[in-house]
């Protein structure tokens, strides 16, 4: 059972389905490596395990719709089939929600907080939970010049906007996730800004997800570490988004960011 009410962060492991990620190498393809990494995870405390088969990472490809259900459907079912952890599913393609909603999934994950068409359509039908998360442009090119006049006011509208579309479209308010996407169409400065202000996105009174392991801005913050070297910085940063009053945190690193969300719940 996934219970966003109770006291606390909670993390989400990420489990990356596919050949070309960043930071994973692509070691978990195979059902065998995939099932391995869930259990890993499970037994360092993860929350929430979010399966994703679509490489979102800046300057990605797409994925086409049968290459992605063929990656994400059959980790879906066989984590299904062994553990109780809640299951995520990273995707934006209506086809894809619909498949992992027949297993009942606890939330969907969309970077492009169900703008495809069809998308409201079938989350409406279901009921799972729904992040919606901010993005300016598209992953290949949304590094290339983000641009804001101010990143948090324009954030907010975002989500206002896809709170009201959700509404209209029948799901219902207490189903929406809230994040704003660090990294996606946004600079150093315009990370550092969103992740100042968290708390003014509290006003909307939906849960808040921060995913800021392993990004670019942790490397930048760094002197230019690669992603294999941003472990401790992506566990302050967590740490940091939970003062802040983040409800999940999404990372790679499991077991940290567990320890250090324990002492970080202590202390609050
Ligand atoms: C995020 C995400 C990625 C994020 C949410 C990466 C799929 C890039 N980042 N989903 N996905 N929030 N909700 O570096 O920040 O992990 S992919």
């Amino acid at each position: 059972m996934l219970d966003l009410s109770t006291a606390g962060t909670q993390v989400m492991g990420i489990l990356n389905i596919t050949p070309d990620s960043f930071s994973d190498g692509g070691r978990f393809y195979s059902l065998d490596a995939a099932l391995h990494q869930t259990e890993a995870m499970i037994q360092a405390g993860v929350d929430i395990i979010d399966i994703g088969g679509e490489s979102t990472r800046p300057g990605a490809q797409d994925v086409s719709l049968d290459e992605e259900l063929e990656r994400v459907l059959p980790i879906i079912a066989a984590i299904r089939e062994r553990f109780a952890v809640p299951i995520s599913v990273d995707t934006s393609k209506p086809e894809v929600m619909r498949a992992a909603l027949q297993y009942k999934v606890e939330i969907i994950n969309d970077i492009r907080a169900l703008q495809e068409a069809g998308s409201l359509e079938v989350c409406a039908q279901a009921e799972a939970l729904i992040c919606l998360m901010h993005m300016q442009g598209q992953p290949r090119t949304m590094q290339q010049a983000p641009h804001y006049e101010d990143v948090v006011r324009e954030v907010g509208e975002f989500f206002h906007g896809r709170i009201e579309a959700c509404i209209q479209a029948g799901i219902a308010r207490e189903r929406l996730i809230l994040d704003p996407g660090f990294g996606f169409g946004k600079n150093l400065e315009h990370n550092l800004t969103l992740f100042r202000n968290l708390q003014s996105f509290a006003a909307f009174k939906l849960p808040l997800l921060v995913g800021v392991s392993r990004k670019a801005m942790i490397g930048a913050l760094l002197n230019g570490r690669p992603a294999s070297e941003r472990m401790q910085g992506s566990v302050a940063a967590a740490v940091m988004a939970a003062v802040k009053g983040a409800k999940i945190v999404r990372v790679h690193d499991v077991a940290a960011t567990v320890e250090a969300l324990k002492i970080a719940q202590a202390v609050l």
